[in-house]
Parts: structure tokens; sequence; C-alpha cells
């Protein structure tokens, strides 16, 4: 896959060279200062990071590569990929290059199937995934080159290597932890001829005849590909890749993190909640149950999941897509008028309620219900899906910081007698 190849490789002497000049010329500029409650409070809104792959403006929205991502909901997630680690989209010819690089170095190695099934039978899928990630650190070529005594201008180039490797593998490995862990037969191979999102689709082996579940998997790898730098998923695999740490260790340390009920989780238990609601009320609750089934979750301690979010402060452009997509090719779900109710009270109850700062959906508020519809219905699993797509995100951003020489990350810890005798 000459083309990705040679386009960072062009990009990347001018990426070093605009970082180096503006380190020379402004390295003491100050971009921020940090409060004790910014200290205690996990470092929000301090801007000590940078990443280029996308950016979360609080008022628009994800941007990948300064392009919004509502603008984005026609591409493929080889486009997206393609788009994260150079800045531009592909052509038609790059783009069928990408997948057939993909689709070529998509073989799992058969130990991976063997651990899986080693497994216990009641294992979290993400446990699985990450598991399976993990134990394929043998196969890394930047490791390996490491060992030889790469020079270090090189060493985006075994990353890149590893990268596309681990990326076409994660489907295939994703789509059987489905069909193992919930039962659904033998593993499905991957299919020559399909795209990456087709044939995850494929593997999955959800029943498709119109080919609308694998337009929506396309979308959903898109919308969850990246969402800036500073994530805990993203900001825990460019921690762990900064110690040089290979990209089988570095994406599976970051999934741990996806892994979490504040983050990638949420979606899981965002479609849970909201099915809890269907239950109780049997169909669609008046605006009065679903203000007080809301207010029962706040007083019993509890986060509604799907809404508020660290830095956003307008309903996420991902979950208006999802729900485009539902109100598109099924207006008439029951899940999908839910997902449309709790849109139209929840804020309102987070408003008064007056603790979150961001009183609307995030990108876990919607995508359930479309999955849902397609009849996949094991929630645990939704983090899984979310995994596939996020590996896009934290792989481009792990080849750029290679690239550019990102140093190992140590910020400086405080005690709390040291906070005390500042301000004293
Ligand atoms: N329900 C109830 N309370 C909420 C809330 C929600 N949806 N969102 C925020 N709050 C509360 C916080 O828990 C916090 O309370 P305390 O002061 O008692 O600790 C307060 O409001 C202030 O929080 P914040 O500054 O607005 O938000 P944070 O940056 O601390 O947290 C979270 C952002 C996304 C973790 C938070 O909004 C949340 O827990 N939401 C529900 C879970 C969820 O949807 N997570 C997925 C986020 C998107 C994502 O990463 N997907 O992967």
């Amino acid at each position: 896959m000459a083309k990705l190849q040679n386009s960072l490789a062009k990009k990347i002497p001018v990426w070093r060279d605009d970082i180096r000049t503006l380190v020379k010329n402004h390295g003491d500029h100050k971009i921020s200062d940090v409060s004790i409650t910014q200290a205690y409070g996990g470092m929000r809104g301090v801007k000590g990071m940078v990443c280029d792959t996308s950016e979360v403006p609080p008022d628009t929205g994800l941007l990948i590569r300064g392009i919004p991502v509502g603008n984005l909901t026609n591409k493929t997630p080889e486009d997206t990929f393609y788009l994260l680690c150079t800045g531009e989209l592909p052509n038609a010819r790059d783009r069928r290059a990408l997948t057939e690089e993909l689709n070529s170095r998509a073989k799992v190695p058969s130990y991976v199937w063997k651990v899986l099934e080693a497994m216990p039978k009641n294992s979290h899928p993400m446990a699985m995934l990450d598991t399976a990630i993990l134990c394929m650190q043998r196969e890394s070529k930047f490791a390996k080159a490491y060992a030889a005594g790469m020079n270090k201008m090189d060493y985006w180039k075994p990353t890149l290597e590893d990268s596309l490797d681990l990326l076409a593998r994660i489907p295939t490995i994703a789509a059987y932890i489905y069909r193992l862990r919930f039962k659904k037969g033998k593993r499905i191979n991957p299919k020559k001829g399909l795209t990456f999102a087709e044939n995850y689709a494929h593997m999955l082996g959800i029943e498709d005849k119109s080919g609308e579940f694998a337009e929506c998997m396309k979308l959903y790898l898109v919308l969850h590909s990246d969402h800036e730098g500073g994530n805990v998923s993203a900001h825990t695999c460019h921690l762990v890749g900064s110690a040089l740490s290979d990209p089988y260790y570095s994406v599976s340390a970051g999934l741990n993190g996806l892994a979490g009920p504040l983050h990638g989780l949420a979606n899981q238990e965002c479609l849970n909640w909201i099915l809890q609601l269907k239950k109780k009320f049997r169909g669609v609750p008046t605006d009065e149950q679903l203000t007080q089934f809301a207010w029962d979750t706040l007083n019993g301690g509890k986060v509604i999941p799907g809404y508020g979010h660290a830095v956003l402060r307008v309903s996420d452009p991902r979950f208006v897509a999802f729900r485009a997509f539902g109100m598109k090719h099924f207006p008439d779900d029951p899940v999908m008028a839910l997902v449309n109710k709790v849109y139209e009270i929840v804020p309102g109850v987070l408003k008064e309620h007056g603790k979150a700062k961001n009183p609307w959906p995030n990108v876990d508020a919607g995508s359930g219900a479309l999955l849902h519809h397609y009849g996949l219905r094991e929630f645990s699993y939704y983090t899984v899906l979310f995994s596939v797509s996020r590996s896009m995100g934290m792989l481009s951003q792990m080849i750029i910081d290679r690239a550019v020489g990102s140093p190992i990350e140590r910020p400086k810890s405080v005690t709390t007698k040291w906070l005390q005798d500042q301000v004293k």
C-alpha cells in the first residue's frame, strides 16, 4: 500500500520542520495556567498535549483534520483512517488500495483463537478484545526493529506497519468475540472484495439482505473513530506509547480505558437505561413519567448515561448523525421513539439538576438504538464495536507521535501539602 506510506513520507518532514520552528521561535509562549481545581479535577481544560488528527471545539463538536464529522457521514472507515493519518481524504484508487492492503493483512494468528476460547465463558467482551490484542504483541514489527537498533527517525515506519496489521485484524477478532461469547455459531472468515465495514458486518453474521446493517456499521465506524487526544482511551494509548511500547501494548491499554462506564461503556449503559424505561412504562412514557424516571436516577446517585460531556457544550454531532440515520431508515422503531423522547426531556432535567456542565446528548445516547434495531442486542458487546472504530484514532495518533518524535510523557505531580503551602 504505497500510497498512505508515500503520503506520510512526504508530509512527515514538513510536520517535523513546522514543530521545530514553532518550538524554537515561540517555545516560551504560555498556552495554559493550571488552577488547584483543575489539578484535583482530572486536569479538565488544561492545554498540555498536542493532537493533530482531530479536535473537539466545545460549541461545534468533532472536527477530523478540520472537517466537521457531520460532513463525513457518507465516507468509509478507509477514508477516515487515511484522513486521520495524512490530513487528506484519499482518492478512489488510494481508498481501494487501502482496503486491499487491510484485506491482505487480516489473517489472525491461530493462537489468538485459542486464547479467546480458553477464557471464562462469562468474560466481558472488552476483556476478551484487549487480551486478544495484547497476546499478539509478539508480532510487533516495531518491537523487533527497535531491538535491532533502528534509527529514531524511522520509528514511524514499523509503527505504521504494526498499525495496519492490527487494524486489519481487529474486526475479525471482534466479530469472533461476538460469535463465541454469545453462542452465535462458527467463526466467519473475511470475504475477498468487501470493504472494511462490509467485512465486519459480514463476519458478525447479522442477517442483512438489504445491506442496511453494513451501511450502519460504516457510519458507526466513521463516527467513533477519534475524539482528539485528551479522552481516556486516546490519552492512555498516547501515554503508554510514549514509553515506546509498541502499538499492541498501547492500543490494548487504551481500550482498557474505553471499557469504563464513564467512557465507552456508556453506550451499553445507555441502551440499558432506555430499555428499563420501555419495560417500566410498557412503551414510550409520558413527559411526566420520564421526568420522574430521570430524577429517580439522579436521586439514586447515578448519572444519566449518554448525556453530558467533559468538553462538548452542545448536542454531539455524532448523536445527531446517528439519530438522522435512524429517522431515515426506521422512524417507527419503538426504541428510536424512546431515544427521541429522552432527547426532549432529559436536557431540561439535567439543567434543573444543575450539576452537569453539558446537559446535551453525547455519542452514546443514540447509537444503541441502531444496533438494537438490526438485532444486535447483546449490550455488553457494544463497546467492542466502539473499539474497532476508535483503534483508527489511537493508531493514527501513534503514527504521528512517532513521526514527530513525541517524548516520553511525564507531567509533574504535587502533594496536597505543597498546594497548601502555596496558598498560605
Ligand atoms: N447525569 C448526571 N450527572 C451528571 C451527568 C449526567 N449525565 N453528567 C455530568 N454529571 C455530573 C457529574 O457527575 C459531576 O457531578 P459531581 O460534581 O457530583 O462529581 C457534575 O455533573 C459535573 O460534571 P461535568 O463537569 O459536567 O462532567 P465531567 O467532565 O466531570 O464528566 C462525563 C463527563 C461524560 C463523564 C459525565 O457527563 C457523565 O458521567 N455522563 C454520563 C456517562 C456518559 O454518557 N459517558 C460517555 C461520555 C462520552 C464518551 O466518552 N463516550 O465514550
